[in-house]
This record gives structure tokens, sequence and C-alpha cells, in this order.
């Protein structure tokens, strides 16, 4: 090509790659960085938009040229030149993106290694997955109570759970995942992190806080009919590590005294309030949830005395407490009028996944809702 008709079309690449830098150092897409690994992920989603960007204006600059420079001219009847292969050009379009790819992955590779690995004090959370919201259970702080034994120490840590993820400034905090019934993924944009929420399987992420600010866990799995619920149960609160230590000597607190009475009524709303996703499906008034796949609970402690007196739904006696345990543990045994079954998740007789004690607490809680 002669320099007279190359210059125009380098022209027209300069000035879009000018615009396009612009832009992408203006434009605030991203949610802020609230990690140590979001920096790292960032610059190579940069890295990878700066070379997506110049091979797009190389290629749209090109048509765009093209387009201008060689239109039909009027009364040009005559066909275009018969070309065939350059194999120059073939060689270099094709060693080119090689060359871009072998170097994404290194560097991907590097950010990955770099993020997702164990430091010695890093901070294990269990995440727990359901429909339609998540969990989050801590590690107890030391209790030098000599009335606390291991046993009693083992029950209060299934009550240090909570539905909001709270975690330290600065401290790396590995996120071990699982689900307790369909595919979910665990989703902090603020961190950067995205990791599938497997049944029966546990995967881990990791990440380090590196400013106080409040946001939201995400699900990003399509999970069934609440699903897009999911985004806005559970928050995110980073705090100073003073603030984080308060939060967690006030659940362990909290779970010391459930552990007292794991069947009372108020350990079935705590439950309620912080680790089974019962709110997320149904209305209860006293908790304030809003839930609508299923009926409201609101004055279930009464209706189930009419279910109990009518032999429906019974699980494990023939009172209002077995209508509710039915309900809880068969739900598909007597489907409440206008709702179709399956919905209400069908393992909660698994005590792996809702222990005996918790499940009458639940019961003995729903069994005080009665109507007003
Ligand atoms: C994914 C949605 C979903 C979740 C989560 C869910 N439920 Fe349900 N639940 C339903 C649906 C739908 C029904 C109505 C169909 C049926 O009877 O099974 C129902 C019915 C019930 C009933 C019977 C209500 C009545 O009016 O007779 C009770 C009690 C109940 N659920 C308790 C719970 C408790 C306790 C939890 C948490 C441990 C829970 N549910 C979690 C969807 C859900
Ligand atoms: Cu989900």
């Amino acid at each position: 090509m002669k320099s007279n008709r190359i210059m125009p079309f380098l022209f027209v690449g300069a000035v879009f790659v000018v615009i396009g830098v612009l832009v992408g150092l203006t434009a605030r897409v991203f949610p802020t960085q609230g990690s140590a690994e979001a920096v790292s992920v960032d610059s190579l989603f940069n890295f990878m938009l700066a070379i997506a960007v110049v091979v797009f204006l190389i290629v749209e600059g090109g048509i765009i040229y093209s387009i201008i420079r060689f239109r039909r001219r009027p009364g040009d009847e005559t066909d275009g030149a018969p070309i065939h292969g350059n194999t120059a050009l073939e060689i270099t379009w094709t060693a080119i993106p090689a060359v871009i790819v072998v170097v994404l992955s290194i560097l991907s590779y590097q950010v990955f290694v770099g993020t997702q690995t164990a430091t010695d004090d890093m901070l294990v959370i269990k995440v727990r997955g359901q429909q339609f919201q998540w969990s989050f259970q801590y590690p107890m702080p030391p209790d030098p109570d000599p009335a606390v034994t291991e046993e009693l120490r083992a029950k209060i840590q299934t009550y240090m759970v909570n539905a909001d993820l709270w975690v330290p400034i600065g401290r790396r905090v590995k996120a071990e995942i699982t689900s307790q019934d369909v595919l979910h993924a665990f989703y902090v944009p603020e961190f950067r992190v995205k990791q599938d929420a497997i049944p029966g399987r546990v995967t881990e992420t990791y990440f380090t806080p590196t400013q106080a600010l409040d946001a939201w866990v995400l699900c990003a799995e399509l999970c069934g009919v609440n699903h897009a619920g999911m985004s806005q149960i559970n928050k995110v609160f980073v705090r100073d590590q003073a603030e984080y230590d308060q939060f967690i000597n006030d659940l362990y607190a909290k779970a010391k005294s459930l552990a007292n009475d794991p069947r009372a009524p108020e350990v079935g709303k705590e439950l309620i309030a912080q680790k089974y996703p019962c709110g997320t499906c149904h209305v209860i008034n006293e908790l304030g949830t809003k839930g609508n796949v299923g009926p409201a609970l609101n004055g279930i402690g009464s209706r189930a005395e009419g279910h109990a007196a009518n032999g429906e739904g019974l699980f494990g006696g023939t009172d209002a407490a077995a209508y509710i345990r039915g309900s809880i543990v068969k739900p598909n045994g007597y489907l409440v009028a206008g709702y179709s079954g399956g919905l209400m998740p069908q393992n909660y007789g698994d005590p792996n996944v809702m222990p005996e004690d918790d499940l009458e607490a639940i019961v003995n809680y729903l069994l005080t809702l009665k109507d007003q």
C-alpha cells in the first residue's frame, strides 16, 4: 500500500483510540474496589479491555475507511478486482491473536493464584446457599467459662449463624461455600468474587476487605422463582477489627443463651431470622419478612389447630404441632389450597439440613403465631 492510502486509515483509527481511552478512563462502570483482590482483578480486566478496544477500533476503523474510500463512483459499472489469499496477512492474523491468548492465560493464572490462596491467619466463614437467601456461620471466640464443655461448644457453634456477612478490614477471608438445595452462586461485586454453591460439595473463594463498606451478597445463578429476591436479603458489613469483634461477641452471647434451651420458641424465631430461608417464601409479620412464594404464616398456630382436628398433614403426633411439623418435613403430604407442591424445600426432614432441635424450636415458635 502506498502511504497516501494508509494514512487516512491510521488517522481514523487513532481518533477512535483516543475517544475510546477517554471514555474508558472517565466512565465509572465498576463497583467500589472493596478488596485487595479487586485491584488485580480490575487491572487484568482493564488490560483485556484495552486489547479489545484496539482490535475493535482497527477493525471498525478499517470498515468505515473502506466504505468511504472504495465506494462505487457514479457511472462505475465494473466488477471489483478478483483478490485471492494473502499468506503474509493470514499468518499475521493468526499469530497475533495466538500471542494475545497465551499472554492473557499467563496473566489470568497469575491473578487467580495470587488471589485464591490460603494464608495462616485467614478467617474461615461457612457460607450456605438456600432458596432464597444466604446464611453465614462464624468461628467462635474463646470462652474461659469452665461450664462450657466441648459438647456445649459444638452446640453453640450451630447457632453462630447470621443472615449478614460481617468481615474485618485487612484480614484474608476464606468463604467455604455449599448449597442446601440447588445451584446458587456466591457473588459480592465489591470484592470481585463469584463462586458456585453446589449441593453436596464445598467450594471456596478468598477475599481481603480493604475498607469499611456496606454492600449486598448477591446470587449469580438462576435458582428458582425468587432468585432475583436473593440479591436484596443478605447485607455485607465490612468494619474495623474492633467492630467485628463486637459483632462476634454479641453473636456468641446470643448463641450461648439459645443453647440453654434449644427447643424454645425464641430459638425458632432466631433461626428463622438468621439461618433458614422461610421468610423469603413466607410473610411473617413479626419478623418483617415479605416472601410471597408460599402462604403467609401469620396465624399459622391457630390454623394448625383446625388442621389437627381434621387429621390433615400430621407428622409425629395428632396436635397442632404435628401439622406444622408435617408441613415442614413432609411438605407435599398436605398442600395448602391454591399452592403447588415442590416449592417448599423437600429436605428439612434430613437432620443434616435441619437438626431435630432446630425443627422443634421452629414448630414451637410457629405455634405462638395465633390469630389476632
Ligand atoms: C422456596 C419457598 C419456600 C421456603 C424456603 C419455605 N417454604 Fe414453607 N411453603 C412454601 C409453599 C409454596 C407452601 C405451600 C404448599 C405446601 O403446603 O407445601 C409452604 C407451606 C408451608 C407451611 C404450611 C402453611 C399453612 O398455611 O398451612 C408451613 C408451616 C411452612 N411452609 C413453613 C416453612 C418453614 C418453617 C420454612 C423454613 C424452615 C419454610 N416453610 C420455607 C414455600 C416455601
Ligand atoms: Cu440463589
